[in-house]
């Protein structure tokens, strides 16, 4: 049973990801590794490949990262998790979580072969990527996360392809645990962390997280975009669980099409979307109701 938002921001009062790091207000990283961390807890060591997060904790001796961990090369993020496993296991340590936690570029484009092979050798790490749809650190350069139609740096009149399936991807790996997740829905994020810190072998999380900067909307819309992402269908939160397919419950009644919200209410609060032309909204929805298409299969 998940538990509430309410209720868990009564017992989990301890922090990780500590207050007073330099993350913009409204971000959607911050929220999700507050969050995750707090699942995880105090035995937890962290690899950060360049990214924003990097940059918000800020240097010993003023990090905000309350627990031990280190930055890392973008191509090297789950090599490295996975070499300090193995050297953990060598001190017949085992109960410490060893998370990489990558941004959407490091995930989707130059951490994928080390991911694939840590994947491929079910490495006993969890590999989340927080997904905030360009490479934000360096100034909103397009990802293979970003999504069709929106404005980067380098997509000055939208993104003409469509957003990767990384989950997707990392599932065809056969591996124990992939899920989605969203900064918008923290206790299904929480649930979700804390079950995958309790299994073995590779883990993959892929978190929706906003960037108010990046994606050019009002700090204080964060969750309420966060949640019409899920709510249109545009972002699906589902968990495999040892190659079982399971939507979550703010996806599962979305498979009729007439239950997901309209894609023009989640566009027009961001200014990323405000190029696009009639006919591209068209397209990015089409490409929405076919990912539908595909879910309906794998429940069946
Ligand atoms: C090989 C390499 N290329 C480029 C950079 C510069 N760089 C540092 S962080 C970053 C952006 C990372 O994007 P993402 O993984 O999406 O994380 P975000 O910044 O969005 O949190 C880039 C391009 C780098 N550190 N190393
Ligand atoms: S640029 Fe975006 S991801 Fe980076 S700290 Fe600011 S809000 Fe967060
Ligand atoms: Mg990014």
């Amino acid at each position: 049973m998940v538990k509430s938002y309410k209720e868990l921001v009564k017992t989990e009062t301890k922090e990780y990801f500590l207050p007073g790091n330099s993350s913009c207000a409204g971000c959607g990283l911050e929220l999700s590794l507050r969050w995750t961390l707090k699942a995880l807890g105090q035995r937890t060591i962290i690899v950060c490949p360049a990214s924003c997060t990097n940059v918000v904790v800020g240097l010993y001796p003023k990090t905000a990262m309350g627990i031990a961990g280190t930055n890392m090369a973008f191509a090297a993020g789950c090599a490295a998790a996975a070499g300090i496993r193995t050297g953990l296991k060598a001190r017949g340590i085992d109960d410490i979580t060893v998370l990489c936690w990558s941004g959407d570029g490091g995930a989707y484009d130059i951490g994928l072969q080390s991911a694939s092979g840590a994947a491929e050798r079910n490495d006993d790490i969890l590999y989340i990527c927080y997904d905030n749809e360009a490479y934000m650190n360096t100034g909103t350069q397009r990802s293979g996360g970003t999504p069709f139609g929106a404005w980067t740096t380098t997509t000055p009149e939208g993104k003409r392809q469509h957003k990767k399936d990384l989950p997707g991807i990392i599932r065809a790996h056969n591996v124990p645990y992939v899920a989605t997740a969203s900064a918008g829905y923290p206790n299904d994020l929480f649930e979700k962390v804390t079950k995958a810190k309790n299994m073995k072998g590779f883990r993959y999380i892929h978190i929706f997280a906003p960037c108010p900067p990046g994606w050019r909307y009002d700090t204080n819309l964060t969750v309420e975009i966060s949640k019409d992402a899920v709510k249109t269908g545009m972002w699906v939160l589902y968990e495999v669980e040892n190659g079982e397919f399971k939507l979550s419950k703010e996806s599962a009644n979305l498979v009729d099409k007439s239950k997901r919200a309209s894609i023009r209410e989640y566009l027009k609060k961001q200014g990323r979307f405000k190029r696009m032309s009639e006919d591209e909204i068209e397209e990015l929805q089409a490409w929405i109701d076919h990912n539908w298409k595909k879910i309906e299969k794998n429940q069946k």
